[in-house]
């Protein structure tokens, strides 16, 4: 590209990255997704060529000067296989391949960190569970995947990080989750992909990608000093879920400790598997799904606590595994489970 001038082709090739086609590849996923892109893109130049060449040559050939009168061919079963066999092969390579990718970006590890992110007009609001609160920035460490759960507190918006080439939809009233593994430490784009009313445009923000070090200086120096679980446990309190949740034999409610990640039979002999979005139905929609052996007692708290609220909650319960006055680390920096299960051990135990 010589006769480019350096500064137009450095300034195309930043407006590429930097914008629009080619985002630079900063997660795991990224060249993965990449090289389906470029698979697809050559099947369509490969076909596009075939077809333009066989219509420019055929209305050469079969033009009306050398043909005036239309010859009637009959079908060719060969010929009609062959264009139908070799697209649907190509047609199943790429939903095969593209089902494996969907599959592997939207199922997140079991050891990913989790954050929370709700999505408002217009903006994006972080949630980590360390008690650090983000508007429109996202720190994540590098080489560890993080999973985000994602929720909207109005309309529908799209959680988007073009470099890490995963997005997802934030809705109204249920948890959506997606999760990515950052390679390569810098800052990046973050958008709302789905439009979302007049300050649509605004919705946007960055990616931070730090390495693990950076990362834990971080979260030290950005803690509220309250982590969400130490949140959650307030709410309880506050909110009286104690008065029926507290583990006592004789407690109106069941207890909530190990209910994270636990089977519950429900009255109408139903099992559910109790995850975040089975806690937030819980506490919104108590009634609709009893767990068995209980009565339908439990009030809603519909409109009484806010989606953050919500998310210091399920955390609280999450981390529920004997008692209510839990071992809930006063270190609001940690990351990862090893350190939460060691400032635990260290007893940093509410009195
Ligand atoms: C009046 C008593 C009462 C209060 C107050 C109450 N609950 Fe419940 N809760 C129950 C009962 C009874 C059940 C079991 C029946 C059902 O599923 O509704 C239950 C079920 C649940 C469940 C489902 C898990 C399971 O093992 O069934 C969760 C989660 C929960 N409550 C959380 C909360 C939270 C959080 C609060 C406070 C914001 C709260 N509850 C307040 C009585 C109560
Ligand atoms: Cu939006």
């Amino acid at each position: 590209m010589d006769h480019i001038s350096p500064v137009i082709w450095q300034f195309l090739v930043k407006w590429l990255t930097d914008f629009a086609v080619i985002p630079p590849e900063a997660s795991k996923i990224a060249p993965q997704v990449d090289a389906l892109l470029v698979f697809m893109t050559l099947v369509s130049l490969v076909g596009l060529t075939l077809v333009a060449l066989l219509v420019t040559t055929f209305s050469i050939l079969y033009r009306r000067e050398r043909n005036p009168v239309a010859t009637q061919i009959e079908g060719s079963t060969l010929l009609e296989a062959t264009w139908t066999i070799i697209p649907l092969g190509l047609f199943l390579v790429m939903f095969v391949w593209g089902s494996v990718l969907y599959f592997r970006i939207y199922t997140p590890p079991p050891n990913a960190m989790n954050i929370y992110v709700v999505g408002k007009q217009w903006m994006w609001k972080a949630e980590h569970p360390g008690g650090q609160h983000e508007i429109n920035s996202l720190h994540v460490p590098i080489g560890q995947p993080v999973q985000l759960t994602l929720i909207s507190q109005d309309v529908f918006h799209s959680f988007s990080l073009p470099a890490f080439r995963v997005k997802r939809e934030a809705i109204p009233g249920r948890y959506t989750t997606v999760w990515f593994e950052a390679t390569e430490v810098g800052t990046y784009h973050l958008f709302c992909s789905q439009y979302c009313g007049t300050s649509h445009s605004a919705m946007i923000g960055n990616v931070v990608v730090m390495t693990p070090d950076d990362y834990k200086k971080w979260l030290e120096s950005s803690t509220s000093g309250v982590s969400l679980a130490q949140n959650g446990e307030r709410l309880f309190a506050s909110l009286s879920c104690t008065a029926c949740h507290n583990g006592r034999p004789d407690a109106r409610g069941p207890s909530l400790a190990n209910v994270y990640g636990s089977k519950l039979t429900l009255s109408n002999g139903e099992h559910v598997q109790v995850d975040d979005e089975y806690l937030r139905q819980a506490i919104l929609n108590p009634s609709a799904h009893i767990t068995q052996g209980y009565a339908p007692i439990m009030p809603t708290y519909q409109g009484q606590i806010s989606e953050e609220g919500i998310f210091s909650l399920v955390e609280y319960i999450k981390g529920l595994d004997s008692n209510y006055r839990i071992q809930q680390t006063t270190n609001t920096t940690s990351f990862s489970p090893a350190v939460t299960a060691k400032s635990a051990a260290e007893g940093t135990v509410k009195p």
